[in-house]
């Protein structure tokens, strides 16, 4: 067998690889204030699909109330975007005109 000149050594050292692993982008599903919606609608919406107690679902209604706008809870997009049609196609359906909508956190 024939020995390999020492400058052609077939050794080779195998770097592992490394990808950038970036973790999913999450969104803010955000309900905005308007005149019409009734409050207790809007208590049972984030109850209904955000899964809030009443307490915590009273606090963030009168905060969109006072405010204009709030976060209702951050999920991955196709969560968000599930929330976001649920919730305006509820409120459409009890003729309300509730607006929900999302936005990267
Ligand atoms: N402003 C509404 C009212 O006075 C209540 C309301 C709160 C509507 C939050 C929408 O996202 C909303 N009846």
């Amino acid at each position: 067998m024939s020995k390999l000149h020492p400058q052609d050594d077939h050794e080779s050292v195998v770097q592992a690889a490394r990808p950038k692993l970036r973790r999913p982008p999450l969104f803010k599903v955000l309900l905005l204030n308007d005149d019409y919606t009734p409050m207790e609608f809007v208590v049972l919406v984030l109850e209904r699909f955000f899964a809030m107690n009443h307490e915590n679902a009273t606090q963030i209604m009168l905060h969109v109330h006072q405010r204009g706008i709030g976060v209702c809870g951050v999920f991955p997009k196709d969560i968000a975007e599930t929330k976001v049609s649920r919730v305006n196609d509820y409120a459409r359906s009890h003729q309300h005109p509730l607006m929900c909508t999302m936005e990267e956190a």
